[in-house]
């Protein structure tokens, strides 16, 4: 069965059977005070915006059974796969905070806030960079389950999900990306990213409101 989602440019095509939720980085790392987030001089506080939303959008997924992946920042405890110069820009990754040792896999403040905790079923995927395609098995997963097109949300929309959007578009994924379930320590650099998403007739995807989406889904657990 095919939806018709307002959006920008135009309607979303949703199908619900080939399409996943992706739900990106909403680690406690970006989201509360004394992760990697606030150790680069980030208000956190302005993210936390989008976990309300993407808790509708979480429960309404649920309920049709859609295929959903969690996302996750972070790095192998010996940081073999955290590139140098990526750990002398953010000097931070792998020293000690409030919730463990900061953007390292198995520590406390990597994993994903309580209130958007993933689902037994639910995919969990770790990645050592901004997009989640790179270096992780995001790919082969999709392909196998038969998925076209995602649906994206999390943090930040300007770098992790911006970068999984690029990812998914060049490899042939549609990508609907809901701005209220996205955010950014900078508000403007998240409406500007949003407009660069569907500028050009939809040069990297689409754009909509979770509410836009809830209200043409067959339930409803999030309306
Ligand atoms: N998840 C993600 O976006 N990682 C970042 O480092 N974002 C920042 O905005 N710093």
């Amino acid at each position: 069965m095919t939806m018709l989602v307002p959006a920008q440019p135009g309607p979303f095509a949703l199908d619900l059977e080939h399409t996943a939720l992706v739900v990106i980085d909403m680690q406690r790392d970006f989201l509360e005070p004394g992760g990697f987030g606030s150790l680069l001089g980030n208000d956190v506080a302005l993210l936390g915006a989008a976990v309300e939303p993407l808790q509708r959008v979480l429960a309404s997924a649920r309920e049709l059974g859609m295929t959903i992946i969690h996302t996750r920042e972070g790095h192998r405890p010996d940081l073999l796969d955290c590139p140098p110069a990526k750990l002398a820009r953010g000097g931070f990754i792998g020293t000690d905070g409030p919730n463990g040792r900061i953007l390292v896999r198995g520590e406390h403040g990597h994993d994903i806030v309580d209130a958007l905790a993933p689902a037994p079923g639910e995919v969990v995927l770790d990645k050592p960079g901004k997009g989640s395609f790179y270096a992780t098995d995001l790919e082969l997963m999709l392909r196998n389950r038969g998925i076209r097109s995602l649906i994206v949300t999390g943090v930040t929309t300007e770098v992790c999900v911006h970068t999984t959007v690029r990812e998914a578009n060049d490899r042939g994924f549609e990508c609907l990306v809901l701005a209220d379930c996205c955010a950014s320590y900078f508000p403007e650099f998240h409406e500007v990213a949003l407009r660069m998403i569907a500028a050009q007739g939809g040069i990297f995807g689409w754009v909509a409101s979770s509410s836009d989406l809830l209200a043409n889904l067959p339930v409803n657990a999030g309306v």
